[in-house]
């Protein structure tokens, strides 16, 4: 599958953010969408919404997490071919409700750095990126995430915690928020994504061979979105009656600075562990599909 090119990459340096990333086959987004099937059975929505955590350690999950554009784009971002995925997150949005999620860092409130220390200077590699992969399609008006442009040329930026609600549920359970400026909100950029064209009958027998709708998905690889650790993003509220479901995997440099312990689900995802004194403890490769 192709991965970033020379533009993209341009693209993500200047505004901390690709949108379109092709990132997993087919088979995974059903493997994924059918697990969530299976625990949207077992949870209540308020659970399902934003407690479903380090899916990568299963084995849909882990499709997911390893998939090779997405390992691809982060090991370039990153400039390591070492690359570690911290942990994983699925946030599902049911519609029509006010959760949101407000503006913040990754880096900032997951306290991760750079060894060296430049976060935030001109040029500089990504200390940790995320992919966010759509397992629903996330059309405008299911509150996709949205990137503030330039953004993480600021560096870590003050967030405050516990923000107070102006109104809905905040789906951060920290409800850390990284003010930003009306004039610079303005030009937030929406992550509008397609989650495979799943068919389901929707396309119509005259353009899908197939007509088992439970496992025909046309060859439209699902699309994932990546922002740098530094990108101010957050979303708004799913007012549609669509469900918008889509996970987030947080990667970075092998040899990353972490608060100790803060990753005990931290797996390998391309090139080496790191040597250095203090390094993550990584768990072994988890079992695939
Ligand atoms: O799914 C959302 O609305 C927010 C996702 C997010 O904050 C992230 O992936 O870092």
């Amino acid at each position: 599958m192709a991965t970033l090119t020379a533009a993209d990459v341009a693209h993500f340096k200047d505004e901390g953010f690709h949108c379109g990333l092709r990132s997993l086959s087919s088979a995974a987004l059903l493997a994924a969408r059918a697990a969530y099937a299976a625990l949207e059975t077992k949870h209540d929505r308020q659970f399902l919404s934003v407690g479903v955590h380090n899916t990568h350690l299963l084995p849909w999950g882990w499709a997911i997490a390893s998939s090779p554009p997405a390992v691809a784009a982060a090991a370039e971002l990153l400039g390591s071919a070492d690359v570690v995925c911290l942990g994983s997150h699925v946030f599902c949005k049911y519609g029509p409700s006010e959760e949101f999620v407000s503006w913040h860092q990754d880096a900032t409130y997951w306290r991760l750095s750079h060894p060296a220390g430049s976060e935030g200077e001109a040029g500089r590699e990504s200390v940790v990126v995320s992919v966010w992969t759509a397992l629903d399609d996330v059309p405008l008006e299911t509150g996709p995430v949205r990137m503030v442009p330039g953004s993480h040329k600021a560096g870590y930026l003050p967030h405050e915690l516990g923000a107070a609600e102006a109104q809905g549920e905040n789906l951060l359970s920290q409800r850390q928020l990284c003010p930003v400026a009306p004039e610079d909100e303005a030009t937030a950029v929406s992550m509008v994504l397609k989650a495979g064209e799943v068919c389901a009958k929707r396309c119509g027998a005259a353009q899908c061979p197939c007509d088992d709708a439970d496992r025909c998905v046309r060859a439209y690889p699902p699309q994932a979105s990546i922002h740098d650790g530094l990108t101010v993003h957050g979303s708004e509220p799913n007012r549609s009656q669509l469900r918008r479901l889509g996970v987030t995997h947080l990667y970075a440099r092998a040899d990353v600075v972490t608060p100790k312990d803060a990753w005990p689900n931290s797996v390998l995802v391309n090139g080496a562990a790191s040597s250095a004194k203090g390094a993550l403890e990584l768990l072994p490769t988890p079992a695939s599909a």
